[in-house]
């Protein structure tokens, strides 16, 4: 997510902290450079300017020009801006006191609408809500049975109608919502490929009809401009209530995250981050802007490590981490964890500076399944001490796993690159006590 602007924020930031001192001159000189960066990210170009104005403004009324570290305090303003620009605060679904609330999914077709009704059902049940969903799109023969089937991979419940009309179907499925005591319905409508009046009526049409207290616009993350645009139209016609943006795992620019807040005035609400159930995420600002100025994410991380790993073996690791005695066993276990939180490339990226000191490494997740065979053809006693896995025993191990010892001599050089990092990180954030949990969590 957002690779190129945090890259280009790295760039920025480091000429930054290079600097002793910051003149008026350097505050506008970064100003242009983050425009641009923006502006190559696909981010709106009143939003970018807007943006550049309010940082150049704020840093020159702040005592930045004489703090003694004046590039961490101009970024710190920076990131408050962001943070800003994104919508300041998480904005959560509200429920009605008199259930079932009632959730209108909008946008246009292939933005992402049916499966992020699955996955938002799926979110909410694991708040303890009962759901209903209601197939609504009955245009496309595909997307009733598309909408069935996530239902049954989940077991919440799908009102299907195939030879009604959308708004008769909501009303009935609402009905069914109420008669099942449910506590929220997720209406799941049509889409075209391009805004249509037709199109348009008929989710007004629903709109008026169910009084939903959601209504949330899907857009594709990937689209940015398209999205700020189809984003526009959909929030004139309807009240908006917030937005989801979705395929954020591809590589979004992230124009589309940066504008649509400041442009609708309506906050993103969640991001969708996979094709699988398990792929919707609260929006939250303040993580959002410090993933993208690539100062990691390490909330989210302890948030989704605590949910799924193995205590028990994360505080025995963080212990052998504290006394260097982090083997190729610890690192094989440490890989494994690591799995069950997404893509290497994915939770390295959660980690503040790794992006980094990861880069140009490889992070293919295939090779896990290699890197298992090489660790186990070797000794207990070499994975003890890799120390002394020299040219013959490293000849030995590359047969007994199949695997060329170039891969054997690439594992060890990424096991001593991560034994680092654990070090430097452990060692910069002593005192830090969300790092602190976080090395609990997942180590
Ligand atoms: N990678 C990724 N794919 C997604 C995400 N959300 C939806 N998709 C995919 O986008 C395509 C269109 O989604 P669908 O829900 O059918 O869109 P709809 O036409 O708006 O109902 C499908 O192939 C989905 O699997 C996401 O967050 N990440
Ligand atoms: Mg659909």
């Amino acid at each position: 997510m957002f690779e190129q602007l945090q890259d280009r924020f790295n760039l920025i930031f480091r000429q930054l902290r290079g600097l002793g001192k910051i003149t008026e001159k350097n505050i506008t000189d970064t100003g242009r450079e983050i425009r641009r960066a923006l502006l190559e990210a696909d981010v709106n170009y009143k939003v970018a300017r807007d943006f550049v104005n309010s940082v150049i403004e704020n840093a020159k009324g702040s005592p930045v020009l004489k703090s003694v570290t004046p590039g961490q305090q101009f970024i710190k303003i920076i990131h408050s801006e962001l943070t800003d620009l994104l919508g300041k605060q998480t904005e959560k679904i509200q429920f009605v006191s008199k259930p079932p609330t009632i959730i209108l999914l909008a946008g246009l077709q292939g933005s992402g609408k049916t499966t992020t009704a699955a996955k938002l059902a799926y979110y909410l049940r694991t708040q303890g809500k009962k759901l209903l969903m209601v197939a609504a799109d009955i245009y496309r023969p595909a997307a009733v049975e598309q909408l069935v089937k996530l239902g049954e991979q989940i077991d919440i419940p799908v009102w299907v109608e195939e030879y009604n009309d959308p708004v008769k179907i909501c009303l009935n499925g609402i009905d069914e919502a109420k008669s099942t005591n449910c506590d929220a319905v997720i209406l799941d409508t049509a889409g075209r490929l391009h805004v249509d009046s037709e199109m348009m009526e008929e989710i007004v049409q629903i709109s008026e009809m169910t009084k939903p207290q959601e209504i949330l616009f899907v857009v594709d993350g990937m689209t940015g401009q398209d999205a700020v645009n189809s984003a526009t139209v959909f929030s004139s016609a309807l009240d908006i209530t917030g937005i989801i943006l979705t395929k954020m795992d591809g590589d979004a620019r992230g124009g589309a995250a940066v504008s649509l807040t400041a442009i609708t005035k309506k906050p993103i609400k969640f991001i969708g981050t996979s094709e699988k159930i398990g792929g919707l995420e609260l929006f939250h600002p303040e993580r959002m802007a410090s993933r993208i100025l690539g100062m990691g994410d390490i909330v989210t991380l302890v948030e989704k490590a605590e949910s799924l790993l193995d205590k028990e073996q994360s505080l025995r690791i963080t212990e052998k981490l504290r006394k260097q005695e982090f083997t190729l066993e610890d690192f094989q276990d440490q890989l494994k964890q690591m799995r069950k939180l997404g893509s290497m490339e994915e939770v390295l990226s959660l980690i503040p500076g790794m992006r980094r000191i990861t880069k140009g490494l490889v992070m293919d997740d295939n090779q896990l399944i290699w890197t298992e065979a090489i660790i186990n053809s070797m000794t207990h006693h070499e994975r003890q001490n890799p120390g002394i896995i020299n040219g013959s025993r490293r000849k030995r191990i590359a047969m007994g796993s199949g695997r060329s010892v170039q891969e054997v001599n690439s594992l060890l050089k990424q096991y001593n690159q991560l034994k680092m990092m654990m070090k430097n990180v452990s060692k910069i954030n002593k005192n830090n006590r969300m790092m602190n949990r976080y090395f609990r969590m997942i180590n």
